[in-house]
């Protein structure tokens, strides 16, 4: 299709009913979840809003972490929703993102994804899986309600070996696995219409959570859990996740510890 993301050049494309379809492209920007929750504040932003760039100066990941990609290779987005879910339901819009971006790497690459506990997408390249995109989603809480919700991604698709940032978990990216460039454009709207489709299922209240739970590469693995609030290590073996998306950890002793994934990094088998 082409490989700028000018709202002219994607609206044309665009099948979605209403994710995407008020789209704000910025040829350069501090971090799209930054502005997109700066300016709902005092804009009245519809639900499913769109801010997309070729460049973020201060693109950030979860924990204060930081998202770095080159300029105009790559796909880094913002989305306001407003699903007026329980608390609980936070990382429903992860597994709907998750799914959204399988989907749209099969169909535009032949590709296949798989997600690393609770944000990571993987592709498996010379036999180890590195990651290609991440998710963050940050949300304005009323009385237990999450009232607005940004779902911010980055997902690396035309970078170069040599371009790959610093990483603790191996990074890549769409075109070193494929061998080839990657239409942006084809992705982006791949990916807008499969997130619009899942989005709609789970306000109808259908759960996302058995979907994704088959393409977790964790489950099974042996895994190390730093936690937080209480700056423990709590060591043992994924086992699985429950409806809420958060993960069960079976410590040595056999029990089983719910993991939340906002206050977490995951180590071990899976350096994070
Ligand atoms: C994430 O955080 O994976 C969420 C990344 C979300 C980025 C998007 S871009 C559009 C929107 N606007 C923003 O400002 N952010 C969102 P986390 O799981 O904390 O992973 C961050 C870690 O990934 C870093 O500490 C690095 O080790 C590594 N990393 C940084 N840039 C990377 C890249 N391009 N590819 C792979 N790994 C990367």
């Amino acid at each position: 299709m082409g490989d700028t993301l000018k709202k002219t050049d994607i609206l044309p494309h665009l099948k979605t009913a209403w994710l995407g379809r008020n789209y704000h492209y910025f040829p350069e920007i501090g971090s799209t979840n930054s502005e997109l929750r700066r300016r709902y504040v005092t804009e009245a932003l519809p639900a499913g809003t769109l801010f997309v760039t070729d460049f973020q100066a201060a693109g950030k990941g979860r924990l204060a972490r930081k998202w770095v990609v080159p300029a105009n290779s790559s796909l880094l987005l913002s989305l306001l929703l407003n699903p007026k879910w329980p608390a609980e339901k936070g990382q429903w819009l992860t597994m709907i993102g998750c799914l959204a971006v399988i989907n749209a790497v099969k169909s535009v690459t032949g590709l296949t994804v798989k997600i690393k506990w609770p944000n990571d997408l993987m592709l498996d390249v010379e036999n180890e899986w590195r990651k290609f995109a991440g998710i963050l989603v940050e949300g304005e809480m009323a009385d237990g309600m999450l009232e607005t919700a940004v779902y911010g991604m980055g997902v690396n698709v035309n970078i170069s070996k040599s371009q790959l940032p610093e990483a603790k978990t191996a990074p890549t990216s769409l075109m070193i696995a494929s061998g080839q460039k990657v239409d942006r454009v084809a992705l982006l709207i791949s990916f807008l219409t499969h997130f619009e489709a899942q989005y709609e299922k789970a306000m109808q209240g259908e759960s996302p959570h058995e979907a994704w739970r088959q393409e977790l590469i964790t489950l099974g693995q042996p895994v190390e859990v730093a936690q937080l609030h209480n700056r423990t290590v709590l060591r043992g073996t994924a086992v699985d996740i429950d409806s809420y998306g958060r993960l069960k950890v079976q410590d040595d002793l056999g029990e089983i510890h719910l993991i939340y994934a906002g206050d977490v990094s995951l180590r071990g088998h899976f350096d994070n």
